[in-house]
């Protein structure tokens, strides 16, 4: 209550209210001022905007005297007829009176009307003083009790929407609400079944988080925190004049965590880029994509989860023969949780060029080598000519090639390996490493001193020894491990 002296100005000693915040403002900024609800009464703590109203407070007549009343004063400019000295208060204990009376009037001319709606009529009446609308000197305005009589009090039921979510998947999250704009919104209370909570009366833990009351726009946490499963949170919405509405949101909570499986690791591929696929598997929500992260560190890149679960993780910049690329793959699922990731590496190695026909047609030409075996590091020469001929002479045989290593094969760290040889004939020979589907085609000549390959890590990690298959035979090398 403020007191306001005959020229509708308020008195220097007026009560006034938080500064320039919005009711509702107030209510959901923790720290701001809000209003103590001490006596349990009245508005909800936390949705007090006071003000509520100011009425005539300064220099009002009184009956008080002043031997006994300190501050009663006397206003010289008055007074009675006879010349008497008026003696007069000034105070919002002068103001509230007035109010008071105007309530009890209302209460005896509308017996029907409940607490809210007599504070409605009272300040939906009121004179509007100061700055447009409600203001924190002037409440609501100056009272008035004809005006208030004439009121018709709000029997409208809050209306309440949710924008989302609806049926959706969340591990902890937020619920948003459309209220209709312009609602005078007197009380907010939001349970879920697992764990009770009130919210927008001012205690501590609301779970709203934010309320404009121009969009209507309401955000609120759901508050669940346990478990998986289908959960319900309830929004009762209640206006300044006791008319309530509710909503009940579904909400599936999720926070069981996405796990990767059956993690296929592609290499040598013929074409680029490298590429590594898996499948993710989850309870609840549901795989989403995962997050492919270089091992060394940098941007995470997304690659979707198929509705099987499936998902391909492409790496762009190993682009010859020999590079690396490597990836930390993390699975995440439509609620957002994330599960463990696994390391990929990876390595090109760019599939050998077709061997020679072993019959070519007479008059056949050998294809031109990729632009990319030119970066091939295996040295190897040429592949040979087939003898010109008379078109209609027999095929030409087979190059016969034999094989003695000439010294222990090596293997480094990072899968290189070196096969010292004598070779006799042209053509091609076939590594394999036992135990694992890595295999690799050669082409050779008496030139070939050095076998030269490069095993993907993985392959590596295995490799005891080599096999070496020409036309002729097949010889097994042991793999002796260096740095
Ligand atoms: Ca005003
Ligand atoms: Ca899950």
């Amino acid at each position: 209550m403020g007191n306001t002296d005959n020229q509708d100005v308020v008195a220097p000693d007026s009560s006034r209210g938080c500064s320039s915040e919005s009711q509702n403002q107030v209510a959901y900024r923790p720290g701001s001022c809000t209003w103590k609800r001490l006596d349990k009464t009245g508005p909800p703590q936390g949705f007090a905007r006071k003000p509520d109203l100011v009425a005539p407070g300064v220099g009002i007549a009184t009956a008080c005297d002043r031997s006994y009343v300190n501050n009663c004063q006397t206003d010289y400019g008055g007074g009675f007829a006879g010349g008497i000295a008026t003696p007069t208060a000034s105070g919002t204990s002068l103001s509230s009176p007035t109010v008071a009376g105007v309530a009890v009037l209302l209460r005896q001319r509308h017996p029907s009307w409940n607490a809210w709606q007599v504070m409605n009529a009272l300040r939906a009446s009121a004179v509007d003083l100061g700055p447009s609308g409600w203001d924190p000197a002037y409440g609501a305005g100056r009272v008035r009790a004809v005006e208030a009589d004439a009121y018709t009090p709000d029997t409208t039921v809050p209306v309440v929407s949710r924008i989302t979510p609806d049926g959706s998947w969340m591990i902890q999250g937020r619920v948003s609400y459309q209220l209709a704009p312009g609602q005078d919104i007197g009380d907010l209370a939001a349970s879920g079944d697992v764990t009770q909570y009130v919210s927008g009366n001012g205690g501590t833990g609301s779970q709203v988080v934010s309320w404009d009351p121009v969009s209507g726009v309401l955000v609120m946490d759901h508050g669940l925190t346990t478990g998986s499963g289908a959960k319900d949170v309830v929004l009762r919405v209640t206006d300044t004049s006791g008319n309530a509405a509710s909503i009940t949101t579904r909400i599936n909570r999720d926070v069981d965590v996405p796990v990767v499986t059956n993690t296929t690791r592609s290499y040598g591929q013929a074409t680029l880029p490298l590429q590594m696929t898996g499948t993710v598997s989850d309870v609840g929500s549901g795989a989403d994509h995962v997050v492919a992260t270089p091992c060394g560190g940098g941007d995470g890149q997304t690659f979707a989860v198929n509705p099987d679960g499936s998902f391909t993780v492409t790496m762009s910049e190993a682009t010859t023969a020999g590079a690396g690329a490597c990836r930390d793959v993390v699975p995440v699922d439509k609620a957002g949780n994330t599960g463990t990731g696994v390391s990929v590496s990876l390595v090109y190695n760019p599939p050998r060029q077709a061997p020679p026909a072993q019959n070519p047609a007479p008059g056949a030409s050998q294809p031109a080598p990729a632009p990319s075996q030119a970066a091939r590091p295996i040295p190897a020469p040429s592949a040979p000519a087939p003898s010109p001929g008379p078109v209609t002479s027999p095929p030409l045989a087979s190059p016969v090639v034999t094989l003695r290593p000439s010294g222990p094969a090596r293997l480094t760290a990072a899968g290189g390996v070196s096969v010292p040889v004598r070779i006799t004939g042209r053509g091609l020979i076939t590594a394999r490493v036992p135990g694992t589907p890595w295999k690799r085609a050669i082409r050779v000549s008496p030139a070939t001193r050095t076998l030269r390959l490069v095993l993907p890590r993985a392959i590596a990690r295995k490799a005891r020894t080599i096999t070496l298959r020409t036309p002729t035979g097949t010889r097994t090398v042991r793999l002796t491990r260096t740095r």
